[in-house]
């Protein structure tokens, strides 16, 4: 009998490294739940997708409404319900001030989603998984989750979370078949430093200015690595960066 694809589940799909991440997945024939705050990309994204592969949902989530997530894993479709990867992808940067000058509103909503909205989303998936005893957990932690740069402050320390959530579940799930991973990127070019110089497009370009940054689909593949692997293999923590960057704040311009 052939094999069931697995069940994947991907947060922030909308745009760079969560698309391209549903985007493979959904070509390689597994069930892809692909799961938004803006769902009109997500629904398009299917469009694109189903002749190819008639098994994706694309759901409407903001992973920072607690109650919202546990309904939203609890609703699914029976065809769709045992999730076996779960791609914790939804994050957000916001702001390069210094701490003493920082917002913290926008604190809030780096921290209720970096942190509390990959915990929610965790917490609502795992049981399923404990109790098959089959699953895999990957983070989208960050380089900014290793190194701290000028400015980074309250990102970086939830990116810092992050790996240090990666590693707390990896010891709380010994012995049950539940694989976790963090990979963690350098600078990869998708709508992140738009957000985070708040729509200021010139500054966000320069953030890449003079150097070649990663493409989503350098990460994707990434994601699509670790999830591939035989079930023996875990692999814990994963770092990619550009050749042209050797840590969070050395970048070769040539410019
Ligand atoms: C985003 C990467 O280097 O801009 O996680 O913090 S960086």
């Amino acid at each position: 009998m052939k094999k069931e694809k697995d069940i994947v589940f991907i947060t922030g799909c909308s745009s760079g490294i969560g698309y391209e991440t549903a985007k493979l997945f959904a070509e390689n024939g597994f069930k892809v739940i692909m799961a938004s705050r803006n769902f009109k990309p997500v629904i398009n994204l299917k469009k694109k997708l189903e002749k190819k592969n008639p098994f994706l949902l694309p759901i409407e989530l903001d992973v920072r409404n607690k109650e919202k997530v546990f309904e939203a894993i609890e609703t699914l479709p029976k065809e769709f319900k045992n999730i076996d990867i779960l791609v914790n992808n939804a994050g957000i940067g916001l702001g390069l001030e210094k701490l003493q000058d920082g917002n913290p509103e926008e604190w809030e909503t780096m921290i209720d989603t970096n942190i509390k909205g990959l915990l929610f989303v965790t917490r609502a998936v795992l049981p399923n998984m404990v109790k098959r005893n089959k699953g895999h957990i990957i983070n989208i932690g960050s380089v900014a989750g290793r190194e701290v740069y000028p400015g980074g402050n309250v990102y970086c320390a939830t990116k810092f979370a992050v790996k240090g959530l990666t590693k707390a579940l990896k010891v709380d799930l010994l012995g049950i078949n539940i694989r976790v991973t963090t990979i963690d990127p350098g600078m990869v070019e998708t709508n992140f430093s738009n957000v985070r110089f708040r729509g200021d497009r010139e500054r966000a370009k320069k953030v890449y200015e003079g150097m070649t940054p990663l493409t989503p689909k350098d990460i994707a593949d990434a994601v699509y690595f670790c999830a591939t692997r035989p079930p023996h293999c875990n692999i814990l923590e994963l770092v990619i960066m550009p050749t042209d960057q050797s840590g969070a704040v050395f970048v070769n311009r040539r410019t």
